[in-house]
């Protein structure tokens, strides 16, 4: 089956008591059983329920893994696999991923005695260079969030087979729809589904997906043991995002290509960060590794954090708000809103000055889109 098809099918089978064709929402925390321990596959909803299961068996054939997790937010999905590491271990990041990522590795598991090394991973030779024997783990964002920097799966999966470490993408700003780093040598992906997979900015939630039985076993043991598992409803309305995923991804990209292209010629925008574009110094290698450039925009407009200011409160249909991914546009402002965690000085040299913006195109039309950021643009 194709993918499209997967979506809508894969793990929802119409329902054998009723024939619903829609898997319902099991809203039950426990299960009865007929004897102690004989029960149906189910004993408690922390440890299983049908609904997750579901959205877990069709995420996972998305991005062409064997075995999937679900999670109560993308943040628990990291924690959870940060948690199968053990003090002393260390790991080399991408040096621009989400606000939140950098918070939990730096101010949480650090004091559980992990150490982090953040390097350009766009660039090989640093991800090499930064590995040390105790290294357990490589994580990739690519494209980055808010920088949208690229970073060649491919490459990096062979490094860390050649020295037995494992690698994890957080596929977030793609979808399966566009990238699956999985297919590209990657042990683990991870989702904020939040986002595209949801579609609809009306859950929260999180996903790890493996072909690694191994890696399957621990962080189902610790999705049990550390609980951080969605609810039912959070589930059903993940899974029922999904169904559209491909659809909406296609006018996010077509859409968001259009708008990067016209901000590129704006005489109030400094530069524009998006991987779709011919001038994206990861573009090459993006158009190998993903079907598409995305929804998310980064960029500067000239005159500093006043400028930006006054643009990002003057737009009417992008709402200015933290996260993207939903039918709807969202924009923000990275130094103060979604990296505000980052130090100024991380921040500033790693190019998330007070000019930069960040752009969720939704799938409104793009002519409406275009002429809310002309206007607000007038106000730069
Ligand atoms: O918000 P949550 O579902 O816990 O997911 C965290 C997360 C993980 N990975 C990436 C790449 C993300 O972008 C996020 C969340 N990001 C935002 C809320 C944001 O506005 O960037």
């Amino acid at each position: 089956m194709r993918f499209q098809t997967r979506a809508i099918h894969v793990g929802q089978e119409p329902e054998s008591k009723t024939g619903a064709v829609v898997v319902p929402i099991f809203q039950t925390s426990t299960y009865a059983q007929a004897a102690p321990g004989v029960h149906k596959g189910h004993e408690y909803s922390r440890t299983s329920n049908p609904t997750r299961d579901a959205l877990q068996e069709c995420l996972a054939s998305l991005e062409s893994a064997r075995h999937g997790l679900a999670f109560a937010s993308g943040m628990a999905a990291s924690s959870t696999l940060l948690l199968a590491l053990s003090s002393g271990d260390h790991v080399v990041s991408s040096d621009d991923v989400y606000g939140g990522t950098f918070r939990v590795f730096d101010k949480v598991m650090r004091r559980h005695g992990l150490e982090f090394t953040q390097v350009d991973t766009s660039s090989i030779d640093a991800v090499r260079a930064a590995l040390r024997p105790a290294t357990k783990l490589v994580w990739v964002e690519s494209p980055t969030n808010p920088l949208l920097g690229i970073t060649d799966i491919a490459a990096v999966a062979t490094l860390c087979r050649e020295r037995g470490i494992t690698l994890v993408v957080d596929n977030t700003f793609m979808s399966p729809a566009l990238q699956r780093p999985l297919e590209l040598g990657a042990d683990l992906v991870l989702h904020s589904t939040t986002k595209y997979i949801g579609g609809h900015s009306d859950v929260v939630g999180g996903f790890i997906g493996t072909n690694s039985a191994e890696w399957h076993e621990r962080l189902k043991f610790l999705q049990n043991a550390a609980g951080g598992v969605p609810g039912p409803f959070d589930a059903w309305l993940t899974l029922r995002g999904l169904k559209t995923l491909a659809l909406r991804m296609e006018t996010h990209c077509r859409s968001a290509l259009q708008i990067a292209e016209w901000l590129s010629t704006h005489e109030r925008v400094e530069n524009v960060l998006y991987p779709g574009l011919a001038t994206h110094p990861g573009h090459a290698v993006h158009a190998r590794q993903a079907s598409g450039g995305g929804g998310v925009i980064s960029f500067r407009v000239k005159g500093g954090l006043d400028a930006a200011r006054r643009v990002c409160s003057a737009t009417k249909l992008f709402f200015l708000a933290e996260s993207l991914g939903g039918v709807e546009s969202l924009i923000e402002h990275p130094a103060i809103m979604t990296h505000a965690s980052v130090p100024v000085e991380q921040r500033t040299a790693r190019g998330i000055g007070d000019n930069l913006i960040r752009i969720s195109v939704g799938i409104e039309h793009l002519e409406d889109l275009r002429a809310d950021l002309a206007q607000a643009l007038a106000h730069a």
